[in-house]
């Protein structure tokens, strides 16, 4: 496989848990804030009022290589879907160029998509929050909601497990006097 031989030293780390084990906690709603026009939330119904996405069959696999589990589908929503919603308020049009979205879980993992990865990038199609795996509501010690990149040659690692923010960011403009 592509990575197998350039596996960064911090890759082996990630199949280890970090902190509070993960199938504790839980989401039962996503919190949209940041630059946005109005703190937006999302329980389970808001979700489902939403236009459905399915993944169709699925391995998650983390960056070691180590097999997660393999599915059938995932039903759920773009996260695009949210950000639209919720609108991005950024200073100036050109803005959406150093935008980005932090995607954090109950236990406090956190993982990031550029607004140009989102909404530029076939990533942005493949991104969605989940709710059910095959057919099922994902269950309290699965997370309940959760986030999927798949798109991603390595889907667990952006896989987040109890998602409960989303919250967009601008990355600072460095100039020849500074940071903007
Ligand atoms: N909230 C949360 N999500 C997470 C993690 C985590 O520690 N916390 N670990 C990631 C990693 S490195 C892997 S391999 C997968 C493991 O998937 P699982 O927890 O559903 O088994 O979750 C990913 N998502
Ligand atoms: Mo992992």
């Amino acid at each position: 496989m592509l990575m197998d031989n350039s596996m960064p030293a911090s890759a082996a780390m990630l199949d280890k848990p970090l902190g509070p084990p993960a199938a504790a906690r839980t989401s039962r709603e996503v919190v949209v804030s940041g630059l946005v026009d109005r703190r937006h939330s999302f329980d389970l119904a808001a979700l489902m009022r939403l236009p459905t996405q399915l993944t169709g069959p699925l391995d998650v696999v983390c960056l070691s290589g180590r097999p997660v589990r393999s599915v059938g589908e995932y039903k759920g929503v773009r996260l695009t879907a949210l950000l639209d919603l919720a609108r991005l308020r950024l200073p100036h049009a050109r803005d959406f160029a150093r935008a980005y979205v932090l995607a954090q879980g109950a236990d406090g993992y956190t993982v990031m998509f550029s607004w140009h990865e989102l909404y530029n990038t076939p990533v942005g199609v493949g991104a969605l929050v989940v709710y059910e795996r095959d057919g099922q509501p994902l269950a309290d010690d699965d997370g309940g909601i959760g986030l999927l990149s798949t798109c991603d040659l390595r889907v667990a690692l952006r896989q987040v497990r109890a998602l409960t923010r989303l919250t967009v960011h601008l990355a600072p403009a460095t100039t020849s006097a500074g940071l903007e």
